[in-house]
């Protein structure tokens, strides 16, 4: 058996590749990493350590399970008694939930697609001081039982939507915007919006409901007493039992409070719930799927030490940073093995075994170095044994993939670009991920048309792009105009290879006095979502601008800062439509947009059948809300200013099939342009 498991540790020490042999020898010549003498945070590689996991099937009596049956018999609830008796304290009991007063309900639109709202004060409990929380929960309006993702979050509801009418928390949360001496103002409603894509995931189908963690146990070393343990008859000072549950254990026994009271709603299918949850919330959410069996999949984002990443790694935060600084999280126990997490019993790969057979996602970040994503991805590889035991394949890979590139079978992952955060791009891989392995269909991309409503027209996805963090990866479908190792789809307005400066991933505009070495799109396109990624020069203002069709641009100019911002400000729709805001960013650093363009429709003798609109976001914030126009909205067009044969021949086609290019516009200033997909939606 021993050489069976360093074999094993060695398989998840080695992703690399490197011949077993050299690894070997490697391993026995490294003394192990003494941990406690680790001066600071360690981010190199190579001093990570060495070392050998614990055997995450192994049973009390250290054999391993062969079998599922001895999996769930004998090792996971071995398994189990460690992670409760040296990290997250003992399971707490259920309790009765009950709503207090009435369930409100409510219709709610976002981005022209219908929902319900839903918003309840439970109690937990029957006694006097039992406590309560409020839970908020969206739902797509549909007459079937939808999934939902449940996940608490930091500052109260408010903050997790710019929905008005979401309830005020009254209790205390930490100080941000709009949290004012730990109380939340209207203020704070929607600042942490972007962690809560409603719009998006109810447009795929799923129900979206989340808490306030602070209604279980208020993030602070003094929280104890407030928190829900009190109630639950814990104790909440003097020396505590080595493994009395702390803010984590609080935090998961309300996760499974909650999903008592969603698993009794008539819209809600109880077998599709889904527990999600980032950094120390994505370490409870981990510990929630481990105690309460009924969340069909667990999603992990960022959770770092004590959540998906391995505490054998010197690597980021540690066992002796986190329980100093975070006393309150796990069960006094863990502080014991600051700085000897080699003697710990179990690592976090059994924590994330406790999920199998269930779907599994685990995600990182790359600037989040803090939490490791190599000792998260090592984890999840480790703990793929679980699964194996059903015959599901876990990862499939023990090589970490690329940025941005989701891999993986029953267990997901993915590494994105970026800082520490959960972001728009995460949820779309959980919700295609749950798509695959819940609701046993391939994912829908968040901007294909979906099924025909009533009328029979096709109805497009709510249109929320991501553009939190830039370069954003082109989603699946995309055809890449310009980007990384692809050679840029545009030509000359002659038809033939273009003369734009190619520096790195981008492309420059070569100027002319003319105004008129536009380059364009080989791909045609009737409808499309078109995202472009540029920079401004102080040259010439910066102008620029996307011609969709030709006939539309949406302007490129060095608005930084403009007050009194007009039609032909970045943001606009040139001189047709206003900017609903200046979103231009200065000149020199990357700005996006996002555009979604519908083009008119005509009848086959010419006359109109539908009028095209145009929604646009720039840097995050909506410029363009669905504008409308019949006809060429442009002042100058590249079909008159500067035509040439070959552009004639576009017009010729565009009037025939509804079908032109994009323009990328030279105005006379060095616009840099990188990143450039569109979407096709005809
Ligand atoms: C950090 C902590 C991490 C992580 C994070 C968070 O300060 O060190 O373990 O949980 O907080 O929750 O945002």
């Amino acid at each position: 058996m021993r050489t069976h498991l360093l074999e094993k540790s060695l398989a998840v020490l080695c992703p690399t590749g490197l011949p077993r042999a050299c690894w070997l020898t490697f391993v026995l010549l490294l003394p192990l990493t003494d941990l406690a003498a680790a001066p600071q945070t360690n981010y190199d590689e190579s001093l990570a350590g060495a070392f050998v996991l614990p055997d995450v099937l192994a049973g009390p009596d250290e054999a391993p399970a062969s079998s599922r049956q001895e999996w769930e018999q004998t090792s996971r609830p071995h398994q189990f008694e460690m992670l409760e008796k040296y990290l997250y304290g003992r399971r707490l009991p259920a309790v009765p939930v009950s709503v207090v007063g009435a369930v409100e309900r409510s219709e709610v639109e976002f981005d022209g697609a219908h929902g319900v709202r839903l918003q309840a004060k439970l109690r937990l409990g029957t006694t006097a001081d039992a406590a309560t929380t409020n839970v908020l929960l969206y739902l797509p309006k549909t007459t079937e039982k939808v999934p939902v993702f449940l996940k608490l979050n930091f500052r109260g509801n408010q903050a997790e939507t710019d929905d008005t009418g979401v309830w005020l928390p009254t209790g205390w949360i930490p100080d941000d915007t709009g949290i004012v001496e730990n109380r939340a103002t209207d203020a704070s409603r929607g600042i942490r919006q972007k962690r809560f894509p409603v719009a998006s995931m109810v447009g795929r189908g799923y129900g979206m409901a989340t808490a306030y963690c602070g209604d279980f146990f208020p993030d602070r070393p003094d929280g104890r007493p407030q928190s829900v343990l009190a109630s639950l008859d814990r104790p909440v000072s003097g020396v505590l039992p080595k493994d009395e549950p702390g803010a984590i254990g609080a935090w998961a026994w309300g996760l499974s409070r909650i999903l008592d009271w969603l698993v009794t709603l008539p819209e809600v299918d109880s077998g599709k719930m889904i527990v999600v949850g980032h950094s120390r919330l994505g370490k409870t959410a981990l510990w929630a799927g481990a105690c309460d069996q009924r969340f069909a999949m667990v999603v992990s984002n960022d959770s770092g030490c004590g959540g998906a990443a391995l505490s054998r790694r010197n690597f980021g935060e540690t066992v002796t940073v986190i329980t100093k600084r975070f006393p309150h999280w796990f069960c006094p126990m863990l502080a014991d093995y600051a700085g000897r997490e080699i003697e710990l019993p179990c690592d976090q790969h059994a924590l994330l075994a406790m999920a199998a057979p269930r779907p599994l996602y685990v995600a990182s970040a790359e600037e989040d170095r803090w939490a490791d994503p190599r000792g998260e991805f090592l984890a999840a590889v480790a703990a793929g044994r679980a699964w194996k035991l059903y015959g599901l394949t876990g990862l499939g890979t023990e090589t970490m993939p690329p940025i941005n590139t989701p891999i993986g079978e029953t267990i997901g992952y993915h590494i994105r670009n970026g800082k520490h955060d959960l972001l728009p791009y995460d949820w779309t891989q959980f919700a295609d991920f749950a798509d695959r392995n819940l609701l046993k269909k391939e994912p829908a991309g968040a901007t294909e048309p979906i099924e025909p409503d009533a009328r029979g027209q096709a109805q497009l996805k709510a249109f929320s792009p991501d553009q939190s963090s830039l370069p954003v990866p082109p989603p699946h479908g995309a055809v890449v105009l310009i980007g990384p190792g692809v050679e840029p789809k545009f030509t000359s307005m002659a038809g033939g290879p273009i003369d734009w400066v190619s520096d790195q991933d981008s492309l420059v505009v070569t100027r002319t006095k003319t105004h008129a070495n536009h380059i364009v799109s080989s791909v045609m396109f009737e409808d499309a979502d078109i995202h472009a990624e540029f920079m401004v020069s102080p040259q010439a203002h910066g102008n620029s601008g996307l011609y969709v069709h030709g006939h539309y641009e949406m302007q490129i100019y060095d608005s930084f800062g403009v007050k009194n911002f007009t039609i032909q400000d970045e943001g606009s729709l040139y001189r047709f439509a206003m900017p609903l805001v200046n979103a231009a960013r200065p000149a020199g650093e990357w700005q996006v947009y996002d555009i979604r363009f519908i083009a008119p429709k005509r009848n086959p003798d010419g006359s109109l059948r539908s009028a095209g609109t145009l929604k646009a976001w720039l840097n995050g914030q909506l410029v363009q809300d669905g504008v409308s126009f019949t006809a060429p909205r442009s002042p100058y067009i590249p079909y008159k200013h500067g035509v040439t044969d070959y552009l004639r021949g576009v017009e010729k086609q565009l009037q025939s099939t509804g079908k032109g290019p994009l323009f990328l516009q030279d105005h006379g200033s060095p616009t840099r342009y990188r990143n450039v997909w569109i979407k096709l939606l005809d």
